[in-house]
């Protein structure tokens, strides 16, 4: 395929374009027996399943522009290679916790790759009010061993370099986050749209001269500190789950930045999905138990993250940060430990802002997320919605002085109560 000019695959089309590649034919069986769905709900991409007599897989292809907005807005195909990469690194850094890659097409930016089933994305069953088992601890690991394995503290200098140099190139979707994220939900941007009746919130937040300072310290947070190859959009709908497993997908966007920022993302996701609930209720009280499993969730993935960041940090730390020639071969096992609690304890802080403002963005901007949009009755979602920016807002603010996510899980049982609007 890598001879011909860039096509969108279409259902029809796929099963001739790519019946004679080995590495789907040997899996699926012969083409003439494929049943092919187009199944993307994301903003962007196109996603096949693709069915035959022997097994099944999943295409994702990249559009040339943002599937969300439409053609008015052209995006760069080569976002694919960077998921490529991406997903190569997070197996390699956390074996089993992304789907097996099959075949890449650079120039058709198209992934092959497992069909994780019967997996259903996280933020879907989350709305549904249905759990996972280990889910908290998974995605903590996840995030330890990714972000520390992809940092100064594990990566031989000249790879990390090399690395942040890759992904430098992924400059159209970190624009996206740049605007869409950290500049955008703080003024009327074109695109933002909110639901009706948050307007008093809206303006307050708006005017609020402290909030966009806060705001942009994140926005240069960022874009300078290239600490770790993040996933840069690990939010609950970059996650497929069973009842027991959990597996991370859609690392298109991801970039070098600081290592809070995939952490603050995904705790922002479990806490909106917890603030959303009541709009969930069939009866009220109905999803009490959810909402407390939710808050556990969001305490495990901060308690694992911090546990297996410490276990890497003594047992793995072979880069050039922090050196053990500086601390434990000199005795100095006890300032070792010292530097780890003032490196999570950035990361800690670095994590609550990111979290704020991701609660922000998916109320304020363009991309909204299907808790609260799925919420039909708009007299049911603006009060959910305005607990979440009002939360978002004591995070990115009160950062330095909330200390453990006992402190932020006591806040969402709070805020679940207030009436902010
Ligand atoms: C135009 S893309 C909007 C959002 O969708 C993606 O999932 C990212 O979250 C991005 O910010
Ligand atoms: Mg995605």
């Amino acid at each position: 395929m890598t001879a011909q000019d860039y096509l969108a695959l279409t259902p029809e089309s796929l099963p001739g374009r790519l019946g004679n590649l080995p590495a789907l034919a040997l899996r699926l069986g012969p083409a003439a027996g494929w049943t092919v769905r187009e199944v993307g709900d994301g903003n962007l991409n196109l996603v096949f399943i693709v069915e035959g007599a022997d097994g099944a897989c999943v295409v994702k292809q990249a559009l040339p522009y943002v599937r969300l907005v439409g053609d008015s807005w052209p995006l760069p195909l080569k976002r694919s290679f960077f998921e490529y990469n991406a997903l190569v690194r997070h197996e390699a850094r956390d074996p089993g916790s992304v789907p097996e890659i099959y075949y890449f097409d650079e120039g058709q930016a198209l992934l092959v790759m497992e069909y994780l089933s019967p997996h259903i994305i996280l933020r879907q069953a989350l709305i549904e009010g249905r759990k996972v088992q280990g889910l908290g601890a998974r995605l903590g690991q996840f995030c330890a061993r990714t972000l520390f394995r992809g940092s100064d503290l594990s990566l031989p200098a000249a790879q990390k370099k090399a690395d942040v140099a890759l992904f430098a190139g992924n400059v159209e979707l970190c624009d996206i986050t740049e605007n869409l994220v950290f500049s955008d939900p703080y003024f009327d941007a074109g695109m933002n749209h909110h639901t009706p009746g948050l307007e008093g919130i809206v303006a307050r937040l708006r005017s609020d001269l402290s909030l966009k300072v806060a705001a942009q310290h994140l926005k240069l947070a960022f874009t300078s500190r290239a600490e770790t190859m993040l996933h840069g959009d690990l939010h609950t709908g970059s996650v497929m789950v069973t009842e027991t497993e959990a597996r991370v997908i859609d690392p298109e966007f991801a970039t070098y930045g600081p290592i809070g920022f995939d952490v603050g993302m995904l705790i922002a996701n479990f806490l909106m999905a917890h603030l959303s609930q009541q709009g969930h209720e069939k009866s009220p009280g109905d999803r009490a138990a959810f909402k407390e499993w939710l808050l556990t969730v969001t305490e495990e993935v901060w308690k694992v993250f911090t546990a297996e960041f410490a276990r890497l940090w003594r047992s793995e730390r072979t880069g050039i940060l922090y050196q053990a020639s500086l601390y434990e071969d000199q005795g100095h096992d006890l300032a070792s430990e010292q530097a780890l609690a003032d490196v999570l304890g950035r990361i800690w802080r670095d994590s609550l802002g990111f979290c704020g403002i991701e609660m922000h963005r998916r109320i304020l901007g363009l991309a909204h997320n299907a808790d609260f949009e799925s919420i039909a009755d708009e007299s049911r979602r603006t009060p959910c919605e305005a607990r979440a920016l009002a939360m978002g807002r004591q995070l990115m603010l009160g950062a330095g002085a909330i200390h453990g996510m006992e402190a932020v899980t006591a806040m969402a049982r709070r805020m679940d109560q207030e009436d902010h609007l």
